[in-house]
This record gives C-alpha cells, structure tokens and sequence, in this order.
C-alpha cells in the first residue's frame, strides 16, 4: 500500500513490522476479522529480522519445519524447506512466498518508520505519524516490532573515527560482501558472530575476533531435508504442530531425561554425547530436566562442553579462552558449525577483551586498555540488541496523560502478559516483554498471540467496548509471576540480554517468561473466558462518541 501522505488517515488497526508477526496479524485483521489494516515497515519488503540479519551464515536453530507458520495447511503442503535448519535467504524467501499467497504486500506501507504513536483520550484512538509524513488514526495498534531489531553499537570513544569499511551483522548489506585478501576485525562472539565467523574466516586474509565473554555453542548438525523427510513432515504437520505447542521451549526433546543424577557418569556423558550430535538445542533445552535449575548438574554439563572446546582447539591458551565459566545454558545457547575449529586457521586470532578492553576506535582499527593496538581494513559489530524494549521506544508511544512508554517502564517493562500495558489502551504487543517470546517457538508464539489479540477485539467489536487495558495492579502480579518463574531456574543468575543487563543503565528485570507455551496461553485463553479478568473495558462516552465521529 500505500498509505496516502500528508492526508489524515481513518482505519481501524495500525500494525508496525512486516515480520512473521506484521504478516500473520495483517491477514488476520483483514481477512479473518474484516477490518480495515494499515502496516508500516521500515524496511523495503517483508521479512523483519530475516530481512536485516544477513550475515554470512546466519539460519534458524530449530529446525525449519518448526520454524513456520502453522496457520495455513496451504502454505504448509506448498511450501518445501531444503535444509534441516534453514538459512537466512530461504526464510526470507518463504515470508515473501506467504506474503504473495494471501496478498499482503498492497496493505503494507514499506520505507516507512513510525516516528509518534499518540493515544487521544477524547476520542480513544491513537494517531500515528511516519517519517515520511503519513498520519494514521486507528482504534487498534499493534505492535510486531519483534523482540531483537534495535541493534546495541556500543559508543566507544572515537567510533566514528575508523577509516575502514564498518558493517554490523544486525544490518548487513544486501549485496554482500567479500572480504577477499582483506584485514577484518570482529567485536562479539554471540549467536550472530558464531554464525558469521567461520564463514568470514575462509574469506579473509586475516580476522581477529574480539571475545568478552565466551560461549557454550554447541554443533547445529545441520544437512540437507531429504524428500522423503519433508514429505513424512508434511503428511504429519497436524500432530507434529500440537507437539511443539505442548513443548516447554516450542520444540519437542523426546530424549529428554528428568535428572541427571538418576544416571551413572558414563550413562550421563553417552547420554550428553547424543544429544551433542542430535544438534541444535537438544544438549541445552532437551538433555536432563536439571540442568537449568541446579548449580551441580548443570556443572557436568558446563564442563561436558568445555571438554568438547579443548578438543577441537588446538592451540591450549585459545582453548581455555574459549572455555565459558558461567552457568551453562543461562545465556542463549548459540549453535555452531566448524566455529571452535575455526581457531585453529592461521588467519584467525583471538583477542580477550574482558581482561583488557577497548579502550577507542582509531582511524586505522582499535586500541585495547594496555594500549594494544590492531589494524584492520574492515570492522563488524555483532554486539546484540537493546532486546524487547528497544523497538517497542522508538515508537514513541504516548498513551493517558501523555505518559511516554519509557518512563511508564522506567523500572522495567509493566505489562499483564506481556501483551498490553496500563495507560496505553488498544495498544497490543506480539511476543512483547514477559511473555514466552524467545524462549519458546517464535512463529509459534506469534500465531497463539494474534490469534488472541484477534479474538479480544472480536470481542470488542461484538460488546461495543471502545477500549481495553490491564489494570494496574495485575501488571505487579504478573511481574511476580514472571520473575518467580524465572528465579526457579538459573538464568537470572547470569548477566544476558534476557534481563536487559547487556544495555548500560537498562534497568534490570527478567523479560521471558518461562512457564512455557502451553501454561502461558492456557492463561491467556482463561483471562479471555473469564470476560478478560485483569483488564478494564470500557465503552465510549457520548462525549468521545461525537469526537470521534
Ligand atoms: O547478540 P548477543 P547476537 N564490548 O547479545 C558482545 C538471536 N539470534 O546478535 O556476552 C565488547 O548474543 C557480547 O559480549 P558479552 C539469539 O536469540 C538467533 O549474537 O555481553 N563486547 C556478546 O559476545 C541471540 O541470543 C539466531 O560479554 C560487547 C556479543 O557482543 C540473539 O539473537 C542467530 C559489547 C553480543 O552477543 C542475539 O545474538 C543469531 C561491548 N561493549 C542470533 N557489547 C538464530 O540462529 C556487547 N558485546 C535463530
């Protein structure tokens, strides 16, 4: 679409993002519920973090036919995957294939970033503004930012000063790039960076990674989807849907054993090696049911895979450095292929910046605090995301009273299941702060949260309710929930973008919650039957009547 500039707008939903969540929500709102839809999407086609994160070797890490829309038998049977784990062109390729089957991309405003989200109280509609001077006034906003699509850069002193080629894996260009006979530095070794640097390592005529903290990436095993694996997944979607939706994490890990001390040693490390070479996330999410929740199994299992890194590098000081000792599995387990080895090429060195960091960026390369100094003819940020908040700020939001979503939320995210917040009525997050998000299976996730917001404005739409937001107190109690959950595993324990203590000055609260998908939406779907327990829903005034109209 293309929503007319510089004119006011009237339509009933607005919907931020063109990912897996803009998508699903706009055919929904559109095709299922009726209503008018606008979506707005910075980028220039569909895609969301598949659009942006295109870094050599960036692919999904559960497995790709979980990795899908469930919502349509159609685009399930039409739709092929080629590999066990899909990469990052062929997701992309698949969003855009839905996006043209249920014709989505007319309703979709691409190049185009809200910059103010407004609630008016006189009339009970938000209005919202684009960079490119769209003004839009909705009844219902919904945001499918997604959780990991504000990039964190740190400011080091001098940043700007690299004379260089600066590329970040969170918005790698479109075209490429080779880095051929050419010198390359690269900051951060998360998820994004395990994908990247083997692969930039075969590339370049030399790479030096920079390493704050190591991590326990485990191999992804990844290989090609035979047919007649594809065909047996496709003539079984029905159940192979409700058995990732019942899973705790999204994905089922059949094998999965409840202690690891109901086993001897050597039943435990057979037991650790096969789910090692089942890859993905079968060692983190679907070994032993302890291993997240107590110091001392999760101990065999750190030093399990600490073992595996000294064996697949060769150099002993390399290996150690690479060896995390933190709790396994508290941050993100990254999932890798020939990464570890990659530290053994000639062209590759690795640079500990937690002993000695950065101290500036300089014309040529960096400066480290004993004044070390590297030089290099092209620098890569991979230093994550200002997760779940980020995107969801650069909206602007305004909701009662003018109160800006920043400072509503100045002590962490306020919300009742992570999907709407006191203040900001009509205003709905897909996969926002203390829900299962990242930590379940997103496509998954995404579907269970439209499908609810879809159904809560039936609901409205049916009832006259002009608006609906959770109470205050419920937003405290969910907290309680979220952060209870939480604290019954080992994950606070560590510092992670999950409790935002990656962003300095980010207040500190852990954003996931971790029941999994089924409680999660067996909650979601009560609060719903209970005539939505929790939440004020209120009809319009006659005053706001004749406003609006
Ligand atoms: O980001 P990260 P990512 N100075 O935050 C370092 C998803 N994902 O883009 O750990 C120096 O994990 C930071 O160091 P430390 C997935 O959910 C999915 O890699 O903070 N270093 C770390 O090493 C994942 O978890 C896939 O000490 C600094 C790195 O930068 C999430 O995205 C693939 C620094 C950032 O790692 C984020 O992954 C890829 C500083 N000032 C990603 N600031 C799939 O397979 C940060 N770092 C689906």
């Amino acid at each position: 679409m293309t929503t007319q500039k510089n004119t006011i707008i009237h339509t009933d939903a607005v919907v931020v993002g063109a990912g897996f969540a803009g998508l699903y929500m706009l055919h929904t709102l559109r095709d299922k519920l009726g209503l008018k839809a606008e979506v707005f999407e910075t980028a220039d086609d569909v895609g969301g973090t598949w659009y942006w994160n295109r870094y050599p070797g960036a692919r999904c890490d559960i497995a790709s036919y979980h990795y899908s829309f469930s919502f349509s038998e159609e685009v399930q049977q039409e739709w092929t995957w080629s590999e066990k784990y899909a990469g990052q062109a062929e997701i992309l390729d698949y969003l855009r294939f839905v996006a043209n089957k249920l014709d989505l991309k007319d309703d979709i405003t691409f190049e185009t970033r809200v910059i103010s989200s407004d609630f008016d109280e006189r009339t009970n509609r938000w209005t919202i503004k684009t960079d490119r001077g769209h003004t839009v006034i909705c009844k219902y906003y919904i945001s499918g930012v997604g959780t990991l699509s504000t990039a964190a850069i740190p400011n080091y002193p001098g940043k700007d000063s690299f004379k260089g080629e600066v590329y970040a894996t969170s918005r790698w260009p479109h075209e490429g790039v080779n880095f051929t006979g050419k010198t390359v530095g690269i900051i951060g070794t998360g998820a994004s960076a395990i994908q990247a640097i083997p692969l930039i390592a075969e590339q370049a005529r030399h790479l030096t990674v920079f390493q704050r903290t190591p991590n326990y990436a485990t191999p992804l095993q990844n290989g090609p989807m035979e047919e007649a694996e594809a065909n047996a997944i496709k003539a079984n979607y029905g159940p192979l849907r409700n058995e990732a939706r019942a899973a705790l994490a999204g994905g089922p890990f059949p094998n999965m054993r409840e202690s690891i001390f109901n086993d001897t040693p050597e039943q435990v490390q057979q037991h650790l090696e096969d789910c090692w070479n089942d890859g993905g996330f079968a060692l983190w999410l679907g070994s032993y049911g302890d291993v997240l929740f107590d110091e001392k199994a999760n101990a065999i299992v750190a030093e399990f895979v600490r073992n595996k890194i000294r064996a697949r590098v060769n150099d002993p000081k390399t290996a150690e450095l690479l060896c995390p000792d933190y709790l396994y599995g508290t941050k993100r387990q990254p999932c890798e292929t020939n990464y570890f080895e990659t530290y053994n090429r000639d062209n590759v060195s690795l640079v500990d910046i937690k002993s000695n960091s950065i101290r500036r960026i300089n014309e040529q390369g960096l400066e480290l605090g004993n004044e070390d100094g590297y030089k290099f003819d092209c620098l890569i940020y991979s230093t994550g995301f200002d997760a779940f908040t980020g995107p969801l700020f650069k909206l602007n939001l305004k909701g009662r009273n003018g109160l800006r979503l920043q400072d509503y939320w100045n002590e962490g995210p306020r919300t009742n299941l992570g999907l709407m917040s006191n203040g900001f009525p009509n205003f709905f997050m897909i996969t926002g702060p203390q829900s299962p998000s990242v930590l379940f299976n997103m496509p998954l996730g995404i579907e269970q949260h439209v499908e609810w917001i879809a159904n809560t404005i039936q609901h409205m739409e049916a009832h006259g309710i002009d608006t609906i937001e959770p109470e205050k107190a419920i937003e405290d109690e969910w907290r309680e929930v979220v952060e209870g959950i939480a604290n019954s595993t080992l994950l606070p324990k560590t510092n992670t973008w999950y409790t935002g203590s990656n962003i300095p000055g980010k207040p500190r609260s852990f954003m996931v919650y971790l029941g999994g998908g089924a409680a999660y939406k067996q909650v979601c779907d009560e609060v719903a039957q209970s005539g939505y327990a929790g939440f004020v829903l209120s009809k319009a005034t006659a005053s706001q009547e004749a406003v609006a109209s």
